[in-house]
């Protein structure tokens, strides 16, 4: 076989096979796309208000208290749920996993060991389903896309706790963290605290979303340089809509006036939603497949290989026993894995 790339030619008159790509869309547009958002964060911090801002949706219910004498009523465990939002023809069914806020108790000694286990548990049963011998065409996809790492305002630093969360968090899915309602900080005060977060970012060598890659064209590379310089986004959520000059606008009014929540002089939402939506969802979900789950797969596989070749088997086919060994095994590590 030649290596060489063959030249390019280019046909005398219209052969049309330049409509594959809309070929492809109507496709993937019937098909319907999928994306699986995780929130991590204290309760309180505004993940189920967030969640519903970025998405101009009621999707989750916030739990915050309307009157003091309300009992705190916080997310006690790791709870799914399913939308199918709809916008010009295209279908996106989202899932969101809200996760107990983590933090919230005195003890906190590996607390985020079941939300680890849930990311992994979807990478296990994906890689489950990937290697039955009657595969189904279209594999029902849990994988997480996107982290949401809620900081609190705090205008300090990271929390120790946040730093050892963040580290394990990022080896397995893309994490995008946000600083949750922004709105209690100042901008000097946010922007020092971005800095410092960043510096820590740095210094504990955690690694967030988006990445480099060397497939990246100039735009793309200049786009993700700008991203790397907002993060963490400083976010403010809100449900409500209120009127100002005239115009209804999603925002907080407090005793001083409104925030206005789409506002780029008021907070960084629109940057996360755009970046979120309307720049990177394919990626987080390519990178997702690409990088994370590729190497959760490729660890299984070979701790699978070396597990038969220790029991004097050589590696053999997928085969129906090899499969249950394969989900025995692969239960086995994501309960003991980390
Ligand atoms: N000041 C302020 N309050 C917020 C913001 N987002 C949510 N809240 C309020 O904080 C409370 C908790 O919000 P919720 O979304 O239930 O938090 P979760 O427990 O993290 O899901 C509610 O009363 C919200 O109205 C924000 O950006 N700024
Ligand atoms: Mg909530």
């Amino acid at each position: 076989m030649a290596t060489t790339m063959p030249n390019s030619v280019y046909p005398k008159s219209y052969v049309g096979f330049d409509s594959i790509t809309s070929q492809i869309e109507k496709k993937l547009v019937k098909r319907g796309f999928q994306f699986n958002v995780i929130c991590v964060g204290q309760t309180g911090l505004g993940k189920s208000t967030l969640i519903n801002t970025i998405f101009a949706s009621h999707l989750l219910d916030s739990k915050g208290r309307l009157t003091p004498d309300e009992p705190i009523r916080s997310t006690t465990e790791i709870s799914a749920v399913s939308h199918i939002i709809e916008e010009n023809g295209v279908r996106l069914r989202l899932n969101i996993v809200d996760t107990p806020g983590y933090g919230d108790l005195i003890n906190n000694e590996r607390c985020w060991d079941p939300i680890v286990k849930y990311i992994k548990d979807q990478h296990s049963a994906y890689l489950r389903k990937e290697l039955t011998a009657q595969r189904e065409r279209y594999l029902q996809d849990t994988r997480i896309h996107c982290c949401l790492f809620f900081i609190q305002p705090s205008g300090h630093a990271l929390k120790p706790i946040d730093i050892v969360v963040l580290k394990k968090l990022s080896e397995f899915v893309n994490v995008v963290p946000v600083i949750a309602k922004s709105d209690s900080l100042t901008l000097e005060e946010r922007a020092a605290f971005k800095e410092r977060i960043r510096e820590e970012f740095a210094f504990h060598n955690l690694r967030m979303y988006p990445y480099d890659n060397e497939e990246h064209d100039q735009e793309e590379i200049a786009m993700n340089e700008s991203i790397k310089g907002i993060l963490p986004f400083a976010v403010v959520g809100s449900e409500k809509t209120i009127v100002v000059n005239g115009k209804q606008v999603r925002g907080r009014q407090n005793r001083w006036g409104v925030i206005n929540v789409e506002d780029e002089n008021h907070c960084e939402f629109v940057y996360l939603r755009n970046f979120l939506t309307r720049t990177h969802l394919q990626d987080l979900i390519e990178t997702t497949s690409q990088i994370h789950y590729e190497s959760f797969r490729a660890k299984q596989l070979l701790a699978l290989k070396e597990s038969s070749a220790v029991g004097g088997h050589s590696s053999r086919p997928i085969s129906p026993a090899a499969e249950r060994e394969l989900s025995r095994n692969s239960q086995r590590m994501t309960m003991n894995g980390y």
